[in-house]
């Protein structure tokens, strides 16, 4: 197992002078005026859960998009500030991007086209001419940013996700000849060719993502899906002892590194005396009562399965009318992308589904379902996964899912269910869940029944082999590994073991 402070040690020793920058489009803190004053706030989503603890390890530079109003009053003139607040750690460099610019490369070209794309979850990609002249802009904009703190120095630059397809090629074309070691981790499934050859602008990604040194995904199967995209669709040469590929003399490298959480820390602060005090407030909050608590934790997004959950909910009830007023469903749904159409009616129908099953289901001060949206703390919500006997993640296609691994990790009583999806990243390391086919609404509501009535020795016995797991393959050692294979390429090391 690697921490915090050997990754912290790792990267001191092993970067030596080399600059160290992440980039990605979200932005780990926002500054938001609250009644008047200014305050900091972590925005949800799973590329800052898992990247802030490594940075706060490694104290580099994050450069990000900004998206809160009060943020320019609190950022120096180049644009920085120095993070987390109450012990700074490394540097966020804000990008301001004008509305346009957020309409047609966030909402647009990353969110409405990229999104679908690379998610099986049956929703089309919207390929918008004006959104994609946005999308290339923006990482025009990224690379200025990138290349205006890097000067001349040496860099590693560690890009997130489906944003910036374009940066890599981009950065390598501004910068001089071996200046730049870039490498990119995909948080998103990558899709088959079948699926990825509708897209129109196919050739200007791959070539875009080309330029990176190293390209991560959460799996092999992933990884496979890009190698065979790029030999049906580019000139260029596979080496599939390497797991690479070379395009003008250039070469990839293709790893799957399986992302994870900071199992140490959530382990440690559920056990903490505080959060042990606010187990009563948040039972009186959600009026938790003494009910056996089923609990999902998304982003409400069509990709996280969240309808097909609450109709598996509705069929255990009707084919097991002896749980009312036995349990409690709690959904925690964090609003994103509300601005795209698809999202807005997805929220409604969740809506209209809580609804009818509360109308459907409830007694006399009873409902099985409460549905609770917006942020809530992260004190509050580990307190709330180790409170929770059943958690279910229910991804129609997720590139990992850390909702899954914090579940995991909150259970330090080692008891607990996972109900998870066969279609997240995480149930290929979470074995021992019970996995489920979230689009077949009997067998997802047999397998809840399954979780509520598994034997303690069998709950245990799946929950302890799972926390190994976790504990084993922690978000320190992803970074490690991650940041050893980018060492390899500069210094044609062996992989680090860590
Ligand atoms: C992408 C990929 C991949 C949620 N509600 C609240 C809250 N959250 C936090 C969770 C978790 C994160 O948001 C969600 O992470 P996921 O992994 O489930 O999902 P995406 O945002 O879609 O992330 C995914 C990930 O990137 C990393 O590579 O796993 O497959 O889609 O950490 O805890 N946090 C707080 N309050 C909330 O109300 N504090």
């Amino acid at each position: 197992m690697l921490i915090k402070e050997d990754l912290q040690a790792f990267v001191q020793e092993k970067l030596g002078d080399y600059l160290f920058v992440v980039v990605s489009n979200r932005q780990p803190y926002e500054h938001v005026y609250k009644k008047g004053k200014i305050e900091c706030q972590r925005p949800s989503g799973g590329v800052i859960t898992a990247l802030d603890p490594v940075m706060q390890a490694c104290h580099g530079l994050w450069i990000a998009a900004s998206s809160g109003e009060a943020d320019h009053r609190v950022t120096d003139r180049f644009n920085k500030i120095e993070v987390p607040a109450d012990s700074p750690a490394y540097s966020l460099k804000r990008v301001w991007l004008t509305k346009p610019e957020v309409e047609g490369y966030y909402y647009g070209y990353s969110n409405d086209a990229l999104w679908p794309l690379c998610h099986t979850a049956f929703q089309r990609p919207v390929f918008n001419q004006e959104d994609w002249q946005h999308y290339t802009n923006v990482n025009q904009k990224f690379a200025k940013a990138v290349m205006d703190e890097v000067g001349e120095a040496k860099a590693f630059i560690w890009i997130q996700d489906y944003h910036f397809c374009l940066l890599p090629k981009l950065l390598k074309d501004m910068a001089a000849a071996n200046q730049l070691i870039i490498a990119h981790f995909w948080h998103i499934p990558w899709p088959s060719y079948e699926a990825f050859r509708i897209c129109p602008q196919k050739d200007e990604i791959l070539e875009g993502m080309l330029a990176n040194d190293m390209i991560g995904f959460h799996t092999h199967y992933h990884c496979n899906n890009f190698i065979e995209v790029v030999d049906r669709q580019l000139e260029s040469k596979i080496d599939r002892e390497r797991f690479s590929v070379i395009r003008h003399d250039h070469e990839t490298l293709i790893r799957p590194y399986p992302i994870s959480v900071d199992f140490e820390e959530i382990n440690r602060k559920v056990q903490q005396n505080d959060f042990k005090n606010m187990e009563g407030e948040l039972i009186e909050e959600f009026h938790l009562d003494n009910y056996r608590l089923l609990l999902g934790v998304d982003r409400i997004d069509y990709t996280k399965g969240i309808p097909e959950r609450l109709d598996a909910i509705d069929r255990l009830l009707e084919k097991h009318p002896e749980l009312k007023e036995k349990i409690i469903f709690l959904q925690l749904g964090v609003l994103s992308r509300i601005h795209i159409a698809k999202y807005k009616a997805l929220n409604d129908e969740i809506n209209a589904l809580v609804e009818k099953i509360n109308w459907k289901h409830s007694t006399d001060g009873w409902s099985p379902v409460i549905f609770i949206r917006g942020n809530i703390s992260s004190a509050k919500l580990q307190l709330l996964y180790r409170m929770a006997q059943v958690c279910i993640v229910s991804a129609l296609h997720d590139g990992m899912n850390l909702v899954a691994k914090e579940f995991v990790s909150a259970h330090y009583d080692e008891d607990g269910v996972l109900v998870l999806s066969q279609f997240a990243g995480s149930a290929r390391e979470l074995a021992e869940a019970v996995l489920i086919n979230p689009y077949d609404s009997e067998q997802f509501s047999d397998s809840i029944y399954q979780a509520l009535t598994m034997p303690e020795e069998e709950r245990r016995k799946r929950m302890v082999k799972m926390r190994q797991t976790v504990h084993e393959n922690n978000i320190y050692r992803w970074a490690g590994k991650f940041i050893s294979g980018l060492l390899k390429i500069e210094f044609k090391e062996q992989e680090v073991a860590v």
